[in-house]
């Protein structure tokens, strides 16, 4: 009686196992957050401050409204944002260089929960201002 018992639960539980693993296939990816922030000619970026949840997917628009060139790099909260360069970009995250009208999409996970940055590295640009914090919660 005890080893049917068992055999009985073992085949429910496979079961269960079974069900969950189908349902998780067929759920369709989450879609992404659609975020979009313009870099100015005034050294400056229209969000300064953008919150996330960690682990969303994102996908970033950046319009460069002016006629220099910008790009839109993703650091650590503990960099200098006045000497970061496309290298340090965290994760890679980053836009490549905008030309003036042009527009970039950047497509990344949130990270882990914290205080990161964002910063154009045309130089002389953070120095003028050219600098967003990224909040990432829970
Ligand atoms: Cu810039």
């Amino acid at each position: 009686m005890k080893i049917l018992l068992s055999t009985t639960l073992l085949v429910f539980a496979a079961f269960l196992l079974i069900g969950c693993s189908g349902a998780q296939t067929e759920a369709a990816a989450p879609d992404p957050v659609a975020l979009s922030l313009d870099a100015t000619d005034m050294m400056a970026f229209s969000k300064t401050e953008v919150t996330l949840k960690t682990g969303a997917p994102v996908k970033l628009t950046i319009n460069n409204a002016g006629a220099l060139e910008h790009n839109w790099v993703l650091v650590s909260a503990d960099k200098d944002p006045l000497t970061v360069s496309e290298i340090d970009a965290l994760y890679g995250v980053k836009s490549e260089t905008i030309g003036a009208g042009q527009s970039a999409v950047v497509e990344f996970i949130a990270p882990g929960p914290g205080e990161y940055q964002y910063v154009c590295t045309t130089a002389g640009h953070a120095a003028s201002g050219m600098v967003g914090k990224l909040n990432v919660t829970e």
